[in-house]
């Protein structure tokens, strides 16, 4: 009977537009696993343990925007999927958790490797199926932009002699159409436009509109507004690093928010300023902010709209350190690193952020960045599991592709090269900016008054080294001193490890304030 429920499985996958299914095996699912490898149409990535596998689907979304399954076993290796799940939930992704389960009646009762898997993923998923033979049930036939949860029970004999599907052979319904959007609620206000996590297809959409528009425009490395782009027109005169002096010099009385939320504190600091008007333009569901108070929400649709305003543009005072000489006066400190690294990356590369420091410092310096360079991150949760393994996810099939990354991100995903070798070759550069610690926590200006027995514990310092990870996965594995070593890297899968001089990063930042 296994064989039937596991048919409707694949052909509900199938018509969901899933093609891909990372999968972390155990007994439990051997029968889903065997009908997969079996089938046609569907690539599968195989993970040996299940946090890995969630991020890399979610890597997998990000780059595709196309819905890709996870599948675990039963037991704990379902719950190992909850914070990919959280960061899907999100950043609105079609995320599919398909669990393994017992048969329904070992719930409750302690038997080997039955958990409550119903429902475990609460409120981050958009539903739960519970599938057992017998009961009747509808499957979907499309997903939104959520994750969905299939947890599908399977007695013994857990058979695996199963035939497979062709994936191509079926197609879900067409998207259904969106209503027409509500009209803006604008003020006539100073405006500025603060735009982050946009994918490079997204950033299509909007330049034009901001050419449009003409407002000052805070960009984040994320909104993939920087830099040289086919088909765009020129934004370069209206677009600012969203860096925290940069927030300090701008008068605005209202901010358009396009994209996903912001990194910068200046947009956390918005919580307390409601007189200043904030619109999200968003696919995501979230404003962002808690505070109601002038605050609105358009959906994704209403961008083209926009373009329909003359806004009073807000101004950003000419007063703003140079950050380019501040950068080069420092070039052994972390922003200093963080702008080689930007100025050595290859045109075309797809870059990956890791949350803490360096998705704010590259924020400083992206418009130092080669033409056409796409900017990833998991924003979702801000979460610094995972990193590793999403970026792999969007990497896996391009030539050129960079993670910089900090060293306790680094060692949260140390199994996560596990699937390097079932990647297509590539030029993938994983960079460890090892500072020692998080030392998000020492740029906290509620935390620098601290004991320095206090700063210890939170920022975890410790003096590991990253060669020996290199040496585990045999990846290619570089110290650099200097920038000069980043020119004519070798091809191929490379760790680079970069220690930043803790003075001069301290004398950078003295430098900015
Ligand atoms: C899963 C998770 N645990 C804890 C945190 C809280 N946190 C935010 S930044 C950070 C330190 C990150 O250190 P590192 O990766 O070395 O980056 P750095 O701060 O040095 O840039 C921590 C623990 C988090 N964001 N996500």
């Amino acid at each position: 009977m296994n064989n039937l429920i596991i048919r409707s499985l694949l052909t509900a996958l199938a018509r969901m537009g899933v093609a891909e299914v990372c999968v972390a095996a155990g007994a439990r699912n051997a029968p889903i696993i065997a009908a997969l490898i079996e089938s046609e149409g569907v690539k599968l990535w195989n993970f040996f343990e299940e946090r890995s596998a969630g991020f890399f689907a979610i890597g997998r979304i990000l780059a595709d925007r196309a819905p890709v399954a996870v599948l675990t076993t039963s037991g704990t290796a379902a719950a190992e999927v909850l914070p990919a799940a959280i960061e899907a939930h999100y950043q609105g992704l079609p995320l599919v958790i398909i669990t393994a389960d017992r048969p329904r009646r070992f719930r409750g009762t302690g038997a080997p490797q039955a958990i409550e898997q119903k429902d475990l993923f609460g409120p981050y998923v958009s539903a739960c199926l519970d599938v057992e033979v017998g009961v009747s049930l509808s499957w979907p036939t499309r997903i939104g932009p959520r994750p969905f949860h299939i947890n599908i029970c399977l007695d013994e004999p857990l058979d695996t002699n199963l035939s497979g599907i062709d994936f191509l052979a079926h197609h879900g319904p067409a998207a259904p159409k969106s209503p027409a959007p509500p009209p803006f609620g604008l003020t006539g206000k100073a405006t500025a436009v603060i735009a982050s996590g946009l994918s490079r297809a997204e950033a299509d959409t909007v330049a034009p509109v901001l050419a449009k528009l003409g407002l000052p425009v805070m960009a984040e490395a994320t909104s993939n507004l920087w830099g040289q782009w086919p088909n765009r027109p020129p934004l370069n005169a209206l677009l600012h690093e969203a860096a925290e002096s940069h927030f300090q010099a701008l008068n605005a009385q209202q901010i358009i928010r396009i994209g996903g939320v912001p990194t910068a504190r200046w947009w956390r600091d918005l919580e307390t300023r409601p007189d200043i008007h904030v619109t999200n333009i968003s696919r995501l569901p979230f404003p962002g902010l808690a505070r109601t108070e002038n605050v609105q929400m358009q959906p994704w649709a209403s961008l083209a709209n926009l373009s329909k305003y003359q806004l009073p543009p807000a101004q950003v005072a000419d007063t703003v350190p140079d950050m380019h000489e501040s950068l080069s006066s420092h070039p052994l400190s972390e922003p200093g690193w963080i702008y080689e690294l930007a100025k050595h990356i290859p045109a075309g590369a797809r870059v990956f952020l890791g949350n803490s420091l360096p998705i704010r410092e590259f924020n400083l310096v992206v418009s130092a960045m080669q033409p056409e360079v796409e900017f990833y991150a998991n924003r979702g949760a801000n979460g610094i599991d995972g990193i590793v393994s999403t970026w792999l996810g969007v990497s896996a099939i391009v030539r050129e592709s960079w993670l910089v990354v900090g060293d306790l991100s680094a060692m949260y995903d140390l199994a996560a090269p596990w699937i390097m070798p079932q990647l297509p070759q590539g030029n993938r550069r994983l960079v460890v900016i090892n500072n020692g610690g998080g030392k998000i926590f020492s740029r906290v200006a509620s935390l620098k008054h601290l004991s320095r027995q206090a700063k210890h514990v939170i920022e975890n310092r410790h003096r590991v080294t990253f060669a020996p990870w290199a040496e585990m996965w045999g990846l290619a594995y570089l110290k650099i001193a200097h920038s000069d070593e980043l020119k004519d890297l070798p091809d191929g899968p490379l760790l680079i490890e970069v220690v930043p001089d803790a003075e001069q990063t301290d004398a950078f930042y003295a430098m900015m304030k």
